[in-house]
């Protein structure tokens, strides 16, 4: 493993843009449950009924139970070493540097990141099923099926749910930054949703040489193939030491 981490801190150092793409892993030694572990998030829920367009309009006052509750579970835990570890990679790439999050946690930006591309959206910002305004919501609670307070139509969490587009400007700035950045990190992500899953092989095979794909997390996953080095530890723990080495490394370049 220190082999790995050691080469990987080298190819990071070495990078001149790099791209993250995370998911719920790098969340889970904060508190937040993953999607699929045993105490994934859906576990209970079906994903038609809590995170699709067909199941809000079914039952709005389920959904928003749902989205209440993942709500206040993550405003009561806070960042931990690995987000707090790609703020550091932020400050010394600047724009640079490019975190794509498929999280809705809001705990990269409580961390410290300024740019984050929120591909799925995030619990703490909501939209008018109406006038389509979006409005983010802080820490106060909101009313069991919130109206807007623009034209008193019913607020939906501005979340992508499944067979939903994703926000196109945000995706957008997703794929260049894949397909222009000759490192890509991929923390905490079993990479079965897509598009956001589509960031891998186009980083892999937008230009040639491609760019090289890090793998940070507990197993390999379904882009494991394209994977040029895996780093298969928490990456609470990885992530802060792969980021000091890297740091290091670029200092004697
Ligand atoms: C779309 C917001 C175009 C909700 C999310 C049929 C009809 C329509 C579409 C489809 C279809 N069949 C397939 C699709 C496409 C579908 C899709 O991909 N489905 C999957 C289930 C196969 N995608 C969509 O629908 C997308 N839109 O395609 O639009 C379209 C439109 C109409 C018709 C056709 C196409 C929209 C996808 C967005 C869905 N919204 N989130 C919410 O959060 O409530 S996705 C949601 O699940 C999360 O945001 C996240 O992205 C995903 C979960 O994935 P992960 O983050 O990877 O989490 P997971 O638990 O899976 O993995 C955790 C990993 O961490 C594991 O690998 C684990 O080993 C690792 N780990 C754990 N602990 C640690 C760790 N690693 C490191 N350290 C640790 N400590
Ligand atoms: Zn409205």
């Amino acid at each position: 493993m220190n082999e790995d981490l050691q080469r990987a801190a080298e190819i990071l150092g070495r990078a001149e843009r790099i791209a993250v793409l995370t998911g719920a892993g790098i969340s889970a030694e904060s508190g937040v449950p993953t999607f699929r572990a045993s105490d994934g998030l859906w576990e209970g829920h079906r994903i038609a009924d809590v995170a699709t367009p067909r199941g809000f309009r079914k039952d709005p006052r389920l959904v928003w139970n749902f989205y209440h509750q993942r709500r206040a579970n993550v405003l009561q835990v806070e960042p931990n070493p690995g987000h707090y570890a790609l703020v550091t990679l932020e400050r010394h790439w600047g724009n640079h540097f490019t975190l794509i999050t498929q999280n809705v946690d809001g705990l990269h930006r409580r961390a410290g990141s300024e740019r984050v591309l929120e591909i799925h959206g995030s619990l703490f910002r909501t939209r008018c099923t109406e006038c389509e305004e979006t409005r983010s919501c802080g820490e106060e609670p909101l009313a069991e099926l919130p109206p807007c307070p623009n034209c008193n139509g019913l607020l939906r969490p501005d979340i992508v749910w499944f067979e939903e587009m994703l926000p196109e400007e945000i995706w957008s700035q997703a794929i260049h930054a894949a397909e222009n950045c000759d490192v890509l990190l991929v923390v905490g992500t079993s990479a079965l949703v897509y598009p956001a899953a589509s960031v891998i092989p186009r980083a892999k095979r937008a230009r040639q040489p491609g760019a090289t794909v890090i793998e940070c997390n507990l197993t390999t996953t379904a882009v494991s193939s394209d994977v040029d080095l895996g780093l298969y530890l928490p990456s609470g723990q990885t992530l802060p030491i792969l980021v000091e080495k890297a740091l290091e490394s670029r200092k004697f370049d």
